[in-house]
This record gives C-alpha cells, structure tokens and sequence, in this order.
C-alpha cells in the first residue's frame, strides 16, 4: 500500500533480526566455555516450561554458517547477536579462551562477507557462574571492572568490524526478574539487593560506555531498553496518578539515568522513605554522566494499561503465563501505586502479550521526546505456536500482520521526526524462549525441535521470511 503521507525508510535503514547466545548457540560446554548462571538455574526444578533449557537450543554455534546463508537469502542488512561472556572468558575474567573469540569472529566474517551489519551484544543475560560465584555477580562493584575489561577485549578484538555494540540486554528485566521476581537467576526476591544491583548494574553500564569512547573506537554503542508503555486505564484522576507511578517506575527509572546520568527525583524520594535507596556516591554520579549512549535500544512488545491500586490492593505475586494458555495471566500490581489492568481495545497472544503496533510509535515517540536520542529498534516480533505442514511450508499469517503493522508504525514515527536508525525483529530462527521453552515461536526461520526432542533441528523458511524479504528489498516501499 502506498501511503502519500508517509516519509520513505532512510536508504541506510537497518533491516535487521535478532537472538541472544544462550537462545540459539547450544554448545554449551564446548571448546572452552565456561558455565553461566543460565546453564545451571535451568537445572532447577520447575524454573523453565517442561525444564527446557540452552543445552543444545538450536545449534546455531555449529550452524551458523547455514543460518548466515539464510539471512543472506532473506536480504537482511543486519544481525544482532550477543557474545556469551563466558565463552571468551569461562571464568569470567582472567585467561581468555581463544577458541571463544575466533567463534565471534568467524561468525562476523561470514556476516560481513554476505554484507550484513553485526549488532554485537555484549551482555545478554549469560553471567559466567565464576562471578555468581566469587562475589555474587551484579551485586558487586568488583563487577564493573571485570565487565570492562571483557567489553574493551571485544572493542579490541571486532572494533575493525562491528560498527554498533548493545552494552546492556534489558537490565529492567533481567534485573527484576533476578532481584525481584525470582523467575530469573539468581533467583532472589528482594527489592533492597534488586535496587543494590541495578544501580550497580548502571554503573557498569556506564563504564563500558566510557572505556569505548575513550578508547576512540569508531561505532555506536547503548543500551537495549525493555519498554513497554504504560497507558492510564481512562482520565479517572486516580488513573492518571497510577500512570505517572508506573512512567516513572518502569520507564524513567532505567531510561533517564543512560540518557540524562541520573535518576528521576521522584523515585529518589520514594526509595529513600521505603529504605530501599542504594548507595550512590558522588563519584558514581560522575561516572553516570560519562556513560550516555549514541542511540537508545529499543526492545517493543507490548503495551501496558494501569488502574489505581489502594493499600490493601493486589500485589506482584500474580502468576504469568509461561504455558501459551490464553488468560491465565493473574493480577498483579503494587498496592498504592498502580495495577495493571486489560486494555478493552487490545487482542492479546496466547501468552497474555498485548498486540499494540500503535503503541511502538507511542514507544518511538516518547523516546523521542524525553531524551532526544536516536532509537534503534533491537528486538520486536511475535512469540506464537506455529505448525510446520508436511510439505514443509509454515503459514504464519498472524506473523506477517504483526510485523507489517509495526512496520508501519516506525514509518509513522519516522514521519513524525522520529530518528530510527534500524529495526531487528525478534527473531531470525526459532529459539529457546527462556521460561516458555521451543513452543513459544518467533522467527522467520522454523526450527524442527520441541521441549522433549532436538529432532533434526532442520531449518524451514515461513511464509514470514518471504514477506520480510520483499519489505528489505523494497526498503519498506512493500508495506
Ligand atoms: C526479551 C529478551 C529476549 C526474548 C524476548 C521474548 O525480553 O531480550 O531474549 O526472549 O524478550 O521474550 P520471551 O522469550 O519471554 O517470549
């Protein structure tokens, strides 16, 4: 459809796709590489659908050649894939693991030969276990030094090839889900230790930021944001003040300090009088300031509608749905602060996610607005069950009408003076969904496997990968 009104995609747009080593790579003790705290949590009784785990996921790390062939196939222009730290470094500092390094290498090679652009990861969830271990992970500042080092190996060592570096996977999630929830490793329930380990977490966010542009490696480099804005239920002004909690909460608390290198006074405030504040010095103040990124990260899935939540409301305890079985969602909420509620005007997947293609503009826009940064868009897509027809073909329509919708809505934000340097769909092939195991499916590229067997692990193009082919070779002209 040919919409007038609309500016065209820049001709250097990223069309891009996405995973995460622990999602894709399998290998997961092979030739030198240390465990992560993923590689164990997932040994936990009930702590992933049907036990799933990244053991061999979908073999990309012996794969990856095919894998690139099929991206090239499809015309992608960029690939974003993360670095498993301890495949480089197995005890997370100290020796390195060559055989680790030469991997990544390999795999940006085989990119660039078919002239995709790497989007390199440098931490998507996969701590080494050694860290956990010696001085539990991202609750000591000892992290910020090792994580340093390890990123400026990887400047060092790809800087001449890779032009765009996420410092940071979703620290709002891994963090919360850590600290928090529980659901993620280390598997703490503890709001004091999650603040702890989040301002640790900015700090040596920051400092990666810092070494990349003091060592005056050529590039970009941010973090990737989990942003899911918050809508107010209706202007019930109870509403309205649940909204700005869960803005502030959700959104300003992570975003505000990479863009503005500090925190937004209100949860200051709040922190303070709950005795939850971490300890922030001067000197980390300073280092905060030093650590802004090029662009913001941007991973959108979904929406979220908030309602006023009393004292004596609901609280986070709500089961989610890890098992795709429409509505099982509980409620959950922060009592005084806000709920969240069901949008009237929003289908939902099969995992409870609202389907909002509106609300990445919304996404875009606010981004946009509050820090003035340019945005990529590091992860967007679909997590639904597919069927894989005997002859081979996979028909994902809902896929396609999902993608193309947000398509649509970055071209409008574009229109609307929006920078968007690229967008990378979530995924490339199917992967390992962390707590949803294989069932749960995004990519372009169907993966024959399940929770209870790795099958051939063949590769089928859906119809998806064809649409998303002529939308790349159209610069988004096809929507
Ligand atoms: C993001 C993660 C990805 C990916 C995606 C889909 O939070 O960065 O790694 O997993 O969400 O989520 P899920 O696998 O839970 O459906």
């Amino acid at each position: 459809m040919f919409h007038p009104q609309l500016d065209s995609f820049p001709t250097d747009f990223l069309w891009g796709s996405a995973s995460a080593a622990y999602q894709v790579e399998g290998a997961w003790d092979a030739d030198g590489k240390g465990p992560s705290v993923w590689d164990n949590f997932v040994k936990i009784p009930g702590t992933t659908f049907k036990s799933s785990n990244g053991q061999v996921a979908v073999d990309h790390y012996h794969r990856y050649q095919e894998d690139v062939a099929l991206m090239a196939e499809q015309g992608l222009k960029a690939y974003r894939f993360s670095i498993a730290w301890s495949r480089i470094f197995p005890t997370g500092k100290g020796e390195i693991n060559q055989v680790g390094l030469e991997f990544y290498s390999n795999l940006i090679d085989e990119l660039l030969k078919h002239d995709i652009e790497p989007i390199v990861t440098i931490y998507h969830w996969d701590l080494p276990q050694a860290l956990q271990d010696e001085y539990q992970g991202w609750e000591s500042r000892q992290i910020i030094e090792d994580f340093t080092t390890y990123a400026k190996l990887l400047f060092d060592t790809y800087g001449d090839r890779v032009k765009y570096w996420v410092s940071l996977n979703e620290q709002n999630v891994f963090i919360m889900h850590g600290y928090m929830m529980g659901t993620h490793p280390p598997a703490v329930r503890d709001p004091k230790r999650m603040y702890a380990a989040n301002h640790i977490a900015n700090l040596a966010n920051a400092s990666v930021i810092k070494a990349f542009r003091e060592g005056g490696y050529s590039g970009k480099i941010g973090p990737s944001f989990a942003f899911a804005p918050a809508y107010p239920l209706d202007c019930r002004p109870e509403n309205i003040l649940a909204y700005e909690n869960i803005s502030d909460m959700s959104a300003h608390f992570w975003m505000d300090v990479y863009a503005f290198g500090r925190y937004p006074r209100i949860m200051l405030k709040n922190l303070e009088k709950m005795g939850l504040l971490p300890e922030i010095t001067e000197s980390d103040l300073a280092l905060l300031k030093e650590g802004k990124p090029d662009f913001m990260g941007l991973n959108y899935y979904q929406t979220m509608t908030v309602a006023n939540n009393p004292l004596d409301g609901v609280g986070m305890s709500g089961e989610a749905n890890y098992t795709g079985e429409k509505g099982s969602t509980q409620e959950s909420g922060m009592p005084g602060l806000f709920k969240m509620v069901e949008n009237p005007y929003l289908e939902r997947t099969n995992w409870d996610w609202t389907i909002d293609h509106q609300g990445l503009r919304v996404a875009l826009r606010r981004i946009a607005s509050r820090y003035d940064l340019p945005v990529l868009i590091t992860e967007n897509g679909l997590g639904e069950f597919d069927t894989l027809e005997t002859d081979g073909t996979v028909h994902d329509q809902g896929r396609i009408d999902y993608l193309q919708h947000h398509c649509l809505a970055i071209q409008e934000a574009i229109s609307d003076g929006v920078e968007v340097m690229g967008y990378c769909t979530w995924s490339f092939t199917d992967l390992l969904s962390w707590l949803n195991g294989y069932q749960k499916r995004y990519g372009f590229v169907y993966v024959d496997r399940d929770e209870t067997s790795e099958k051939e692990l063949t590769r089928y193009k859906k119809d998806s990968f064809y649409w998303y082919q002529e939308v790349i070779n159209s610069n988004g002209q096809s929507l």
